[in-house]
């Protein structure tokens, strides 16, 4: 952490302005190297802008010097900086030329290249950020729609990092009394975990548990879902999904097994990215082309979120509709009865399963009159946990942040049980540090150099 690092921070290709990062305890003498301007920016105050030129050194022996473009110098003086260091952001004509020379001649001014999220990294390890917050800003930088973009920015001002950090403080304390009376047991009366900590357990689990509740939503709402629509042929498939969209997307024919490929597109239902996906018909497919098709589109269900059956209400419901209905086991599946503008022929009743498992709602829908497709919406929305949601503000979105609550929460039951059935104080400590522990994950209290390695992978370079 004690080198300087420079990247291009903007997008490349053609642009109005192009940013140029360095940061890190050489950086005013790096940028002061390949800047001319009024003064050098080693005299600069924090948080000023300086025009100049960038240049590079026309060969070894410094003599004579190109003008790569015309920039403005922003100086930030740590450790009232992005990153808590020293930085400079050149901002110089868009496009990707005049980045790269004038990063070019930083790094042979001295500054490495930085690796993916490098700067963001600096500002976690500087304190500046914790790690919520910091993965917030990948988030951020990856949000699809505003409500992922909220829920982004509402995580990286702190939100959720506030109500875990103040479930870690209150869990340290209660670790730290029984700690105490287990070092002074004849003092202080036994192994008997006194009832406030007790009750201060079961409070701490109870908040995780409401945190935990929304975690499904949130997720949601960060990373989008897939929900793939499967049928028989002619059920009504494409036309849902045309009707979904709003648009013409997909083939719709009378033929049965028309669509033999699947068609994704992207829409969004409450906040949430949905990539839907029209499939092939499954059913036993005449042609191999179709086949193919068949084979993908019960490969599409793997890892979906919902997967959205469509049976042909206006018809009945037949073998063929109950053999899918067993492929579909296991499946978090939302039926609809298609064609609800017809006479209805099959029902709610007529979908069930064979193998005990049931859908989780039914809908009736018409995409001819568009009649249903809002209690759809709805439907699933619900489906994806928009029920059990709170606000996104403070909301669990990060699946590794869910699966560390997830583990505090396992180890305060064990705590819990432990201090109900009056065993010894250290055990009951023991899991109250190991539930510390795991909300240290979280924040960044506690995390392995690999973890973080994991964490930043995922972010730009210039990030
Ligand atoms: N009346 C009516 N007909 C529909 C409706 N949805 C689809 N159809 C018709 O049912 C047939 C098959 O539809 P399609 O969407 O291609 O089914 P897919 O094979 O499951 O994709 C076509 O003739 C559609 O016009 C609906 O809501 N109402
Ligand atoms: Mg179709």
């Amino acid at each position: 952490m004690d080198d300087t690092i420079a990247a291009i921070a903007t997008a490349m290709g053609p642009g109005g302005l192009a940013v140029v990062r360095v940061s890190g305890a050489e950086s005013l003498r790096v940028a002061d190297a390949v800047f001319r301007g009024s003064a050098p920016l080693a005299r600069a105050l924090g948080h000023t802008l300086h025009h100049g030129w960038a240049v590079a050194t026309r060969d070894p022996g410094g003599a004579g010097e190109t003008r790569l473009d015309e920039v403005v110098a922003a100086v930030f003086l740590g450790p009232r900086s992005y990153t808590g260091e020293d930085t400079v952001e050149f901002s110089c004509h868009g496009g990707e030329l005049p980045a790269r020379r004038v990063l070019g001649a930083l790094r042979a001014a001295g500054a490495r290249l930085a690796g993916p999220g490098e700067f963001t990294l600096r500002a976690y390890l500087h304190g500046r950020l914790d790690l919520a917050q910091a993965e917030a800003v990948a988030d951020l930088v990856h949000a699809e729609t505003e409500s992922a973009s909220d829920l982004a920015l509402a995580q990286l001002s702190g939100t959720l990092s506030r109500r875990i950090a103040s479930l870690e403080d209150r869990l340290a304390d209660s670790a730290a009394e029984v700690e105490a009376r287990v070092d002074f047991a004849e003092d202080v009366g036994g192994i008997e975990t006194p009832a406030h900590v007790r009750d201060e357990i079961r409070d701490v689990s109870d908040e995780l548990t409401r945190l935990l509740a929304g975690a499904p939503w949130a997720r949601a709402v960060r990373e989008g879902v897939r929900v793939p629509l499967v049928g028989r042929p002619n059920a009504g498939k494409s036309s849902l999904f045309n009707a979904l969209l709003g648009e013409d997307r997909a083939i719709v024919t009378d033929e049965p097994g028309t669509t033999r490929d699947r068609v994704s597109e992207r829409l969004e239902i409450s906040g949430v990215a949905v990539t839907l996906s029209d499939t092939a018909g499954v059913h036993t497919a005449a042609s191999e082309v179709e086949a193919l098709g068949v084979e993908r589109a019960l490969a599409t269900l793997d890892g979906a979120a919902v997967v959205l059956w469509v049976v042909d209400g206006a018809a009945p419901f037949t073998p063929p509709d109950q053999a899918l209905a067993a492929k579909l086991t296991g499946r978090r599946v939302l039926a609809v009865l298609a064609k609800s503008d017809l006479p209805a022929v099959a029902t709610a009743e007529s979908l069930a399963w064979g193998a005990g498992a049931r859908p989780a709602r039914v809908v009736r829908v018409s995409a001819t009159t568009g009649a249903g497709l809002d209690v759809l919406r709805e439907a699933l929305a619900s489906l994806l946990g928009a029920d059990q949601a709170g606000g996104l503000a403070g909301a669990v979105a990060n699946p590794r942040h869910a699966d560390s609550l997830e583990h505090a929460r396992a180890a305060l039951v064990r705590a819990a049980g432990a201090a109900a059935q009056s065993l010894p104080g250290e055990i009951v400590a023991l899991e109250l540090r190991d539930a510390l522990a795991a909300l240290g994950e979280v924040t960044g209290r506690n995390v392995s150099e690999d973890l973080l390695e994991r964490i930043f992978a995922r972010f730009c370079i210039g990030k």
